[in-house]
């Protein structure tokens, strides 16, 4: 039994597959997604549809999710009176910034689907947790897709709201638990300042980022938390 956590597939089935293959993903293991699973790359509805098969892996929301969920939401209501009113209280605005970051391919994925298909996308991905605190081998990991923004110490994960959660990326070279981890995703590691190894995985200062770079010609890479160990989809 082994736990780990990936990040930020952007649409990439095939890294996503094939990095479940390099790790050996068995029933008895535990896989935290850390958010961004859709938009940029082709296939991110079909990722979806296959996580959502997998008792044991468990999503956590990422600022792509956040903003697709919504839009796709409101595509897939019939145009009402109530709706357009919505639409001038900054609908059209996030429909907008949607497609600036990658989301039409989702959009063209999704609408291929039948109704009940999607409905079932959309309540999958309104259960994504914001963040997961997990113990393994008495190390303890907070994994959250950006960072924790307006950070203090007196702070429990609980108390940040969505927003801080999923837009800002920490500050890689400061210590923010002493006795925890920071996972996170969301930058990829190649745009950590300072960082001699792109698209690996990075850790320092009880940070470990996850995010290698899948739909930026990257790749996926898994961390195992009880060894520490690193996987890439195209190692
Ligand atoms: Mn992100």
């Amino acid at each position: 039994m082994a736990t780990y956590v990936i990040s930020d597939l952007h649409g990439d089935y095939e890294g996503y597959r094939r990095i479940l293959t390099k790790i050996g993903f068995g029933e008895d293991d535990v896989l935290y997604v850390n958010g961004d699973v859709i938009d940029r790359g082709k296939d991110s509805i079909k990722i979806l549809q296959h996580m959502m098969m997998q008792p044991n892996i468990f999503p956590i929301l990422g600022n792509h999710e956040y903003i697709g969920c919504q839009a796709l939401r409101f595509l897939m209501n019939e145009i009402t009176e109530e709706s357009v009113e919505s639409l001038e209280s900054g609908l059209i605005e996030g429909l907008l910034q949607w497609q600036e970051i990658g989301g039409r391919k989702t959009m063209d994925e999704f609408s291929k689907l039948t109704r009940q298909e999607q409905e079932d996308i959309l309540e999958y991905l309104e259960e994504f947790s914001l963040y997961e605190e997990v113990a393994v081998k008495g190390k303890i990991f907070v994994i959250v897709h950006a960072g924790l923004d307006n950070f203090s110490q007196d702070r429990k994960p609980d108390d940040y709201r969505l927003h801080e959660l999923i837009f800002k990326s920490p500050d890689y070279g400061r210590v923010y638990y002493k006795d925890k981890y920071l996972v996170t995703g969301h930058l990829p590691t190649m745009a950590i300042e300072g960082n001699a190894r792109p698209n690996r995985i990075y850790m320092a200062n009880n940070h470990i980022a996850v995010d290698c770079g899948a739909g930026y010609d990257g790749r996926v890479g898994a961390i195992c938390l009880e060894t520490f160990e690193e996987f890439y989809s195209d190692d």
